[in-house]
């Protein structure tokens, strides 16, 4: 991966790390100023939530105080601005995922609602009794239980694609996996929950699949603020991603989905606006996007996802990728050296996430004494019992990295570990 600013591709380089910027780019995030228990605030729990930039903050501000209205619905101006600024913001997802049209962009509350959707209205169409749905061993909760609840319905089954130690997929079972049973797979392209950080083959998931004429979801929840990401490119037939996890506002989500794949399926809620006529006789759904957009939808998420978009293309997904490659290395080295820590996901395509164990602390411990110092991380099972399983822990300490992070947060981490070290020593 090419650096930053130096453009090669050897070791990590400091000039790289300064001159992304990191430190003018946390001026724009007024939380990173906080002060936790009287320490600077140092963020590691972006696998869970991003922090928000002023710009955000300001467009969702100017919204509700200059464009807040219904949208769809009036011929009155603040309606019609408030709808030229809602489809503005899906144009602007959909330039971001190179996608072909509007109408192939939904907006969700999230990924767990995308692939609930998908689930519920392509699955319940589609599956029938013996038929096998693939997802992989390293998925969030949100990409086993909606498969389940349909498969259970429909008698269907889930087949589980296994992982080896380093936490990558193992493809020669994935391949023995695909049958003519096989009706749906569903992956996430950077692994589960970013508790092992794993970077997926998706391309080869998505062309096995594809051989055997199997659509494919791609869980692209803690992808999306890591890497570029073009779906045309992938040929995947539904993306999913959370707004809140790209820096935006919480309750607005995409589903990507190729227009005939979405055409062809039945709407997952019923009620205004997926609509364009009703009677008590019968009723007939509205054209797409709007059919699976039940209700008055998310406008200021969207509009502030949109901000969000732009906030992150004026940076660079590629500088953004290059100059978190480069943290991670220097993290890696870092807690690597430290005695009696374990790094869980060690596998050689990883995205800007450090999960770890301590020997003899529990890691619920290790989160409350680094909260003690200032450094905000998370500990716990993160939504994936089954990874949690696999590597026989009931729960794991995740440092988990955005742009904005620097070599002292890092260095904040490391110090931290060793005071906890100390403590329970
Ligand atoms: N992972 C974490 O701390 P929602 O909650 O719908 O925005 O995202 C669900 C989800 C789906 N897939 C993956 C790979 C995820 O990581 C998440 C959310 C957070 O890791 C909260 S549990």
């Amino acid at each position: 991966m090419k650096h930053a600013v130096c453009r090669t591709s050897e070791e990590p380089c400091q000039e790289c790390l300064v001159g992304f910027g990191a430190e003018k780019i946390r001026e724009d995030f007024p939380i990173l100023w906080t002060k936790v228990h009287g320490k600077p605030l140092v963020y590691l729990d972006n696998a869970a939530t991003t922090q928000k930039p002023q710009a955000v903050l300001d467009t969702l501000m100017r919204y509700y105080t200059e464009e807040n209205s219904n949208v769809h619905r009036g011929v009155h101006f603040l309606s019609q601005v408030a709808t030229q600024a809602y489809e503005s913001g899906r144009t602007r997802v959909r330039q971001f995922l190179n996608a072909s049209h509007d109408r192939e962009i939904i907006f969700t509350r999230g990924t767990t609602e995308g692939i609930n959707l998908v689930a519920q209205s392509y699955g319940r169409k589609h599956l029938r009794a013996g038929d096998e749905v693939i997802v992989s061993a390293m998925e969030h909760h949100s990409n086993i239980v909606p498969w389940q609840m349909i498969c259970e319905e429909k008698r269907a089954s889930l087949k589980v694609i296994p992982m080896n130690d380093a936490g990558e997929l193992v493809m020669d079972e994935y391949e023995r996996l695909l049958s003519d049973r096989t009706k749906f797979v569903s992956v996430v392209q950077v692994s589960n929950s970013n508790v092992l950080g794993t970077v997926n083959p998706i391309s080869d998931i998505i062309g096995l699949a594809h051989r055997r004429g199997i659509p494919v979801l791609v869980d692209g929840a803690q992808a999306i603020p890591h890497t570029p990401v073009d779906v045309r490119a992938l040929d995947c037939d539904f993306y999913v991603f959370s707004g809140h996890k790209l820096f935006g506002p919480t309750g607005i989500g995409v589903l990507y989905g190729k227009a005939e794949l979405l055409e062809s399926m039945p709407p997952y809620q019923g009620g205004g606006d997926m609509i364009s006529a009703v009677s008590f006789e019968k009723t007939v759904y509205n054209t797409l996007p709007h059919k699976f957009e039940a209700g008055t939808p998310n406008i200021a998420g969207t509009i502030g996802l949109a901000a969000a978009i732009e906030y992150v293309e004026k940076i660079g997904m590629q500088q953004i990728a290059a100059y978190e490659s480069e943290l991670l290395d220097y993290g890696t080295e870092l807690l690597a050296a430290i005695p009696g820590l374990r790094l869980i996901g060690t596998a050689k395509e990883k995205a800007g996430v450090l999960s770890f164990l301590l020997d003899g602390v529990h890691a619920h411990d290790i989160g409350t004494i680094l909260d003690l110092e200032g450094v905000a991380i998370r500990a716990g099972h993160h939504c994936a019992m089954p990874v949690m399983k696999r590597f026989g822990v009931p729960a794991i300490a995740r440092a988990s990295l955005a742009f904005y992070n620097t070599r002292a947060d890092l260095d904040a981490l490391a110090k931290g570990i060793h005071k906890t070290i100390e403590v329970f020593a």
